[in-house]
């Protein structure tokens, strides 16, 4: 194979070198909202790739799918002929080969295509992890960092008409300055775990509108479209038929109108997921979806939705068909997790610890669960590195923008366990913190800090990132990671925002479903009854705490994890779930039923 390589002159080399800084500058563009609503031509499916661990493809241009002209001529590589992988779908659960690989894949897909001139057209991916590399037709399109977040290229002048072909050089090798960093307690799937599709809009399309009450307003809509193209002014009109609404607007020179107007909505709850069909027209295209309308805020130490006070019942759940022991990124996949979720009685979901794929929050709305994202901002975050920031803002963005009118998601959690020691991390985060704000004012946010002290049966939370936040959100494993100081009904509490509401965010500990491993008094064996005991105790202690204003165990399912070592207990998997991989409840789970079914 490496023969191959020395073909490459120096010059040749640096030519390359050079192009490929040149073309690496194009980062996916900011992605349109509300594909479900968009003329699509899907390009999910079968896609032929290679498998590329050294990385050598860079070398011998892939993307250019050579072929032997000449009798003499050969190229070591070719899509033809080689393994293909289902898209969207991650590619370590589909080739035993692949289980445990962090590296390259090239995948590549045709399609046919007939111009239309009246039409532009966007390459449209939900998410590829971790790092995307797009060619069209041998040409580069760009680059998108980041594993969870919706990108797109505008390929309106480079289609063809007939076959084309795209290919994408995936690449999930953890990344010191990445986000997440290097280590983290989740399975690394790669690939392109979300759908892929060609969007086509006319020359002035919909791009992007935010349509939501105000904040504290439960019948005041406040917001604003913008069109793309080059009839940038034009008369807009929303619609809810529901309502009798016809409301009119006018978009400016910058293609931006402004939206405002008043209804009495029936307002979604977890107990009336009322959705609404709302149409947005313009004189040159037209989208529609179902949204929702409501009020959430934080004041004297409670949560209110649309005015009152509402007791958060959450459970933490990772992006993981449990029992596939894949990615999840389907309808189906969403309402397996889901309905896990309604039956233990839970009001809301923490999606750890990324932006889950859209399925996940469409669904959840539909079903009255409130949703809480999160940015992969997860522990080990190299802040120093200047790079950093950069991402995280770019990050914060994709995953504002694609589901800031999901009145379903509640919470944008910015970080989860950062170190507070870490160079340049209060800097880093409280200026995420100012940006979240500026591109969304109505919900709540918040930093997940694990950096209290639990001394003498007395937890501190003395981080100041919690003045950041609109919750004061704790991650603490009393009973596991950290034994008990004292009885649990008798801890204290100091809290460095006294008058913020506290959300227990994580608890809980591991247990084998089917227990009889060993004496039940032993953390090491695993048993169903020292989770269950973890849980008795923890909700002693939640009537210690001040401004409960909800909890969250860790976690729904148990979850394929690398860090999960021990052969007899874990075998791979973070055993933290009430439920076992397969769904078997186990006696902790009803522990936390009989709590919900009380609060
Ligand atoms: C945590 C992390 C979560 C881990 C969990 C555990 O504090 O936030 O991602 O997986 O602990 O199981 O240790």
């Amino acid at each position: 194979m490496f023969k191959s390589i020395k073909i490459f002159s120096n010059k040749r080399i640096l030519i390359f070198l050079f192009s490929f800084l040149l073309v690496d500058m194009v980062i996916g563009q900011d992605a349109m909202i509300n594909i479900q609503s968009r003329n699509a031509i899907s390009l999910n499916g079968q896609w032929n790739v290679i498998i590329d661990p050294t990385g050598v493809g860079e070398w011998l241009q892939v993307w250019l799918e050579k072929r032997p002209q000449k009798k003499t001529d050969f190229f070591e590589y070719s899509f033809d002929g080689g393994p293909v992988l289902k898209v969207p779908g991650d590619f370590n659960s589909q080739k035993s080969e692949l289980t445990f690989f962090e590296g390259t894949v090239w995948y590549r897909k045709k399609f046919n295509y007939t111009i239309q001139n009246e039409k532009r057209l966007f390459l449209h991916f939900g998410a590829v992890n971790y790092i995307a590399d797009v060619y069209l037709n041998g040409e580069k399109l760009g680059i998108h960092e980041g594993g969870f977040t919706p990108f797109q290229f505008e390929i309106t002048n480079k289609v063809k008409s007939g076959i084309n072909s795209i290919v994408v050089k995936t690449n999930n090798v953890r990344q010191k300055n990445g986000l997440p960093g290097l280590g983290y307690d989740w399975f690394n799937y790669g690939g392109i775990t979300r759908d892929v599709n060609i969007i086509e809009t006319g020359k002035t399309y919909i791009q992007d509108y935010s349509i939501q009450l105000k904040k504290g307003s439960l019948n005041t809509v406040s917001g604003w479209i913008q069109l793309d193209g080059l009839q940038l002014e034009q008369k807009i009109e929303i619609k809810i038929p529901e309502l009798n609404i016809q409301y009119k607007t006018k978009s400016d020179k910058k293609g931006l109108a402004p939206v405002d107007f008043s209804s009495g909505f029936e307002l979604w709850s977890p107990e009336n997921p009322k959705l609404y069909k709302v149409i947005i027209k313009s004189e040159t295209d037209s989208v529609s979806e179902n949204i929702g309308f409501r009020n959430i805020e934080v004041k004297e130490g409670k949560v209110l939705l649309n005015n009152h006070p509402i007791f958060l019942k959450a459970v933490n759940i990772h992006e993981e068909n449990p029992y596939k022991g894949a990615r999840a990124y389907s309808r189906d996949d969403a309402n397996l997790l889901l309905k896990a979720a309604k039956e233990l009685g839970c009001n809301l979901v923490r999606l750890a610890h990324y932006p889950h794929n859209e399925n996940m929050i469409r669904e959840a709305e539909r079903m009255g669960l409130m949703i809480w994202s999160e940015l992969p901002v997860y522990q080990h975050i190299d802040f120093a590195d200047s790079t950093v920031p950069v991402k995280m803002d770019r990050m914060l963005g994709e995953m504002i923008r694609r589901d800031k009118n999901r009145c379903g998601v509640v919470v944008w959690s910015l970080s989860n366990e950062t170190y507070p020691s870490t160079p340049n991390r209060d800097k880093a985060l409280v200026e995420l913190t100012k940006k979240c704000k500026a591109l969304d004012s109505v919900r709540l946010i918040t930093h997940v800090i694990n950096s209290q002290k639990y001394l003498s049966n007395s937890f501190e939370l003395w981080d100041t990132l919690y003045r950041h936040s609109d919750l004061v959100s704790i991650n603490e494993y009393a009973g596991w990671y950290v034994p008990w100081q004292g009885k649990p009904s008798d801890v204290k509490w100091k809290v460095v925002c006294p008058e913020k509401p506290v959300f227990i965010s994580e608890f809980g500990g591991e247990a084998l479903f089917g227990s009889d491993y060993g004496p039940a008094d032993e953390a090491a064996y695993w048993t169903e009854e020292y989770q269950e005991k973890i849980y008795i105790d923890q909700v002693k202690m939640f009537n210690t705490v001040p401004n409960l204003s909800g909890v969250c165990p860790w976690l729904l399912f148990d979850y394929r994890s690398l860090s999960r070592l021990h052969p007899v207990y874990q075998k791979g998997y973070n055993r933290k779930g009430l439920l076992s991989e397969k769904g078997d409840k186990k006696k902790a789970w009803y522990i936390m039923k009989v709590y919900y079914n009380k609060k």
